[in-house]
């Protein structure tokens, strides 16, 4: 209605995923602020609630792949499974949005087109895809690293006459693949995922292949009723110390260095953590292994034997090898029998790097002048990750600032959470902040606390704005960088790298230190008072 002033709120929250979730909860239930979210999901769960292709699954323990804020939470949900599927973690999601009493605080199916920052009054103007305008103070971005699919570019995908499936973006009904002829694209997590089941209930399967990755056995097993209580109890005591360790999940220490130690200590060890699933075998290995190239080697040749010994069909075993790419680089996959499969009679691979994607036709894929006829195509391709939610969102800094312009020569933060020349917004789990490798129920805590706290503080002196500084930015630039140039990932083209997406700049996109240091850094930060952040009202900016 014309002349109707727009709704105004303390916080706007973008996403009901972990993050949204929390944050909802913190700055309403905690600060008592007036907080406003927005998803364009039709629910809570965030990427829980998009990827629900069959085989979606966690690949950090459950136990650990939840909150940690909420003793009565963690007393009252029980898992089912060593490692939780996507069904079992969106009831999850929900469960504690209902504890919380969180859906009220949400519109969903909503998207946020663009967020403009007013320099006068201090507010952020959000528009919405109904055609809503509302104002806040505080902005907090809770969109996550992995939101935006990857576009699928295929010349004549509009041709194609079969059904076509984004894994990211899966209805909501079961799709059933028996006596169909499948093709799938991708090898990541998701492909190696989706390929183990699609392999189990598919006339024929064709796996199209760009780059073998490495995929370790994830040991997954049900939970009898007894375990899943005494877990459900003991959660302190399991998850104590989680914090303190690089990954935040409280594995065995590694060794500091692989290169001194016998073949025969190495290989003893590799066996050991190998047979306990899921991490182990990367961050309990050497804490070298994503540094030392000799090391990284040394595990990455233990891992492509293992592939030898399951996979039987000639040539095959070979293809399936990673080898342009460091081990654990690109980000580790997790798998039961996805090696075996490639034995089955129904399943083949095609090497896109020697046979490479032509074109669809009406009947299927032609690679390498071959066409394969398909009735249904997966595309399990990957994100527009990390920078992609963020850039999406429209935000429009002080004097017209935008991020697709600011980041061209990749991201610029400080601490991964805030941005000059974007004050009042907060990044939950934004680009270098420690998230890509901190498993993130306890990195979100971590960025979502700290987003609190910075807007406690900052109202607590009577400041309407909070911001932080180019120095701080530049500051930050520095540490990343030389963190990420200590390792190996620059050597892979991943999205960790920003390298996943054609015309996407390569750099610094995560944040490679340990879960631990970045506390130690953020923390000290705030014992700094706010240490790198401008704190103002509309008239000045307070002394520190
Ligand atoms: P990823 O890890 O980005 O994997 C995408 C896969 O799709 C990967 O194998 C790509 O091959 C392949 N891909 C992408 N584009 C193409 C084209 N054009 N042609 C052929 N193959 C292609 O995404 P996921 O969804 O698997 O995992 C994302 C994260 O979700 C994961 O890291 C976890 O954190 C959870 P490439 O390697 O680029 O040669």
């Amino acid at each position: 209605e014309e002349g109707r002033m727009p709704q105004h709120h303390d916080i706007v929250v973008i996403g009901a995923g972990f993050s949204g979730l929390y944050a909802v909860h913190k700055f309403r239930d905690e600060l008592g602020l007036s907080v406003k979210g927005f998803d364009a999901a039709g629910g809570v769960g965030g990427t829980w609630w998009w990827n629900r292709y069959p085989g979606a699954r966690c690949d950090i323990e459950s136990v650990h792949y939840a909150y940690s804020f909420s003793e009565e939470i963690q007393k009252r949900w029980t898992w089912s499974e060593r490692f939780a599927a996507q069904p079992e973690i969106l009831s999850y999601l929900e469960f504690v949005a209902d504890t919380l009493d969180l859906r009220r605080a949400f519109t969903f199916g909503t998207r946020i087109t663009s967020a403009v920052w007013d320099d006068e009054d201090h507010v952020w103007t959000v528009s919405t895809s109904d055609g809503g305008v509302c104002t806040t103070r505080f902005l907090i971005a809770a969109s996550g690293n992995l939101s935006i699919p990857k576009p699928p570019d295929f010349a004549g995908l509009d041709r194609f006459k079969g059904e076509v499936y984004t894994t990211s973006q899966w209805p909501h009904h079961p799709v059933d693949f028996t006596g169909k002829r499948v093709g799938i694209i991708g090898t990541g997590s998701t492909g190696i995922q989706v390929i183990q089941e699609v392999a189990k209930q598919a006339a024929h399967l064709t796996v199209f292949q760009r780059t073998p990755n490495f995929a370790l056995p994830l040991g997954n097993e049900s939970l009898s009723e007894e375990k899943r209580r005494w877990v459900a109890d003991h959660h302190a005591e399991i998850r104590a110390g989680a914090r303190e360790t690089f990954m935040g999940i409280p594995f065995e220490r590694p060794e500091i260095s692989g290169t001194l130690v016998p073949a025969e200590a190495r290989k003893a060890k590799y066996d050991r953590l190998w047979s306990k699933g899921g991490w182990p075998l990367l961050v309990s290995s050497y804490a070298d292994v994503l540094s030392s190239q000799a090391v990284n080697d040394d595990v990455a040749d233990y891992v492509r034997d293992k592939i030898r010994a399951r996979v039987t069909k000639p040539g095959v075993a070979e293809l399936l090898c990673p080898t342009d790419h460091p081990f654990a680089t690109k980000r580790l996959a997790f798998e039961t029998d996805y090696f075996d499969i490639f034995n089955q009679d129904n399943v083949d691979l095609i090497d896109v790097r020697t046979k490479p994607v032509e074109h669809l036709t009406e009947r299927g894929i032609v690679a390498g002048g071959v066409e394969y006829p398909l009735d249904v195509l997966i595309f399990a391709i990957g994100f527009d990750s990390v920078t992609g939610p963020l850039v999406h969102l429209g935000l429009v800094g002080r004097n017209g600032a935008t991020l697709a312009e600011r980041w061209q020569d990749g991201p610029r933060n400080y601490l991964g959470i805030a941005m000059h020349d974007f004050p009042n917004l907060f990044t939950i789990t934004g680009p270098t902040s420690a998230v890509a490798l901190y498993n993130n129920p306890l990195a979100i805590e971590d960025h979502v606390d700290l987003a609190t706290d910075a807007v406690r503080y900052t109202l607590d002196r009577g400041a309407d704005m909070i911001e932080a500084t180019a120095e701080a930015e530049e500051h930050w630039s520095r540490i990343v960088n030389g963190l990420l140039g200590l390792t190996l990932f620059p050597k892979a083209k991943s999205w960790y790298m920003g390298a996943n997406i054609d015309g996407k700049r390569t750099g610094t996109y995560i944040f490679t230190g340990s879960a631990q240091l970045y506390r130690q850094m953020t923390a000290e930060m705030q014992q700094l008072g706010y240490g790198g952040f401008v704190v103002g009202t509309r008239r000045a900016a307070l002394p520190p």
